[in-house]
């Protein structure tokens, strides 16, 4: 093969995404503004994998019932965003044994030291004090072997998942460098807008969907009158004056909420509010946001009825999934010297 044409067949390659998302609550504006958004526009450019990270989510405890229902509905709910099965390969972890047999490897190459740092275990530790389990501690190195099977070479996700990403880089070229080149090394994919969306109660804290105080978060499935009282209940300041600045947390948020909605800068918002009140500006935030959640709430309502067509794609994305997977559990295996099958 000429040197030229094996030039133009790597620069063709497109490059692989890997993402996912827990099942462990109702998907947030948050979760699709940081994430989900930015996952079905990558889909003609790159070539995409995505999951239902539903092990990660038994980290913290989940009621079997309303865990099922939530797996499914986390599903149908990406399907509703715009992932397209035909363009990307979308699964649902627990399907595709290879995570599981891989996170165990990973966890010996991995660092208790390493894993005392996260930022997330320590906040959920804290929170969960009566469950600080083993997993809650290892969970990096699970999403560490999410991303390394595929071979991703881009991880689109929110801000707070930077210091894990940062981990599962940590981890592959640790592994590299003791048995040769086995895993691509990941680089995070974090968006311009949207990439921290803050709580709408206490604007100094990320909007989480497990967060107790429903008013914090707005969920994609919320209904449109639950969407506007909970803008109009956002905590703000008593500067009163709409512009972004320090102490203003509150309005920052909404004002990155309008941005990431309507694809205005943050200048053109100032400017379009500049001497109205709070009340209409949450009005406005409000709305906005109805009008982006209204067509995936349409068209979750259909997916959601149709469980044969679920259960037909997520088969056919673990069946996908499973094949690309084992192909680099084998052969991490195979250079630390297991005997083949
Ligand atoms: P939990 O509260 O259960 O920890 P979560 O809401 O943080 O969940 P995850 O499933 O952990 O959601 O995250 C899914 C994706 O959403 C990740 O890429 C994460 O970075 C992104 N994400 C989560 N919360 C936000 C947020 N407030 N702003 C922007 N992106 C977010
Ligand atoms: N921990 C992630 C969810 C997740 C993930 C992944 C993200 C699990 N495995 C692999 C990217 C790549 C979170 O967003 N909290």
């Amino acid at each position: 093969m000429s040197e030229e044409i094996k030039e133009t067949q790597a620069t063709e390659r497109k490059k692989r995404i890997f993402s996912a998302i827990q099942p462990s609550g109702t998907i947030t504006l948050g979760n699709y503004l940081g994430a989900l958004r930015n996952w079905v526009n990558l889909q003609d450019s790159y070539d995409c994998i995505f999951a239902v990270a539903d092990l990660h989510a038994i980290t913290v405890r989940q009621d079997p019932k309303i865990f099922k229902k939530n797996i499914l509905e986390a599903y149908a709910l990406l399907l509703a965003c715009g992932i397209d099965t035909d363009k990307s390969m979308f699964f649902v972890q627990s399907h595709v044994h290879t995570h599981a047999e891989l996170a165990w490897i990973l966890n010996c190459y991995t660092q208790f030291g390493e894993l005392s740092r996260m930022t997330q275990f320590k906040d959920k530790s804290q929170k969960h004090a009566d469950n600080v389990n083993a997993g809650l501690f290892t969970y990096p190195s699970l999403m560490a072997a999410d991303i390394l099977l595929y071979q991703a070479d881009l991880v689109p996700v929110g801000e707070d998942q930077r210091q894990h990403l940062e981990l599962s880089r940590n981890i592959a070229e640790r592994f590299n460098g003791l048995y040769g080149k086995t895993f691509t090394v990941p680089e995070p994919y974090i968006g311009r807008v949207g990439a921290r969306v803050m709580s709408l109660q206490n604007p100094i804290k990320k909007m989480s969907k497990s967060d107790e105080n429903a008013n914090a978060w707005v969920a994609v499935l919320d209904k449109p009158e639950t969407v506007m009282k909970k803008f109009k209940r956002a905590v703000t300041d008593s500067d009163a004056r709409i512009c972004i600045g320090e102490g203003k947390d509150g309005i920052n948020n909404l004002i990155g909420i309008m941005s990431a909605v309507t694809g205005k800068t943050s200048d053109e918002i100032t400017a379009e509010y500049d001497g109205k009140g709070y009340g209409d500006f949450k009005t406005a935030v409000g709305e906005a946001v109805i009008e982006e959640l209204r067509p995936i709430q349409e068209r979750f309502a259909k997916y959601i009825k149709d469980k044969a067509y679920l259960e037909e794609q997520y088969r056919k994305g673990a069946e996908f999934a499973l094949k690309i997977s084992q192909r680099t559990l084998d052969k991490a295996m195979k250079k630390i010297g297991y005997l083949p099958k």
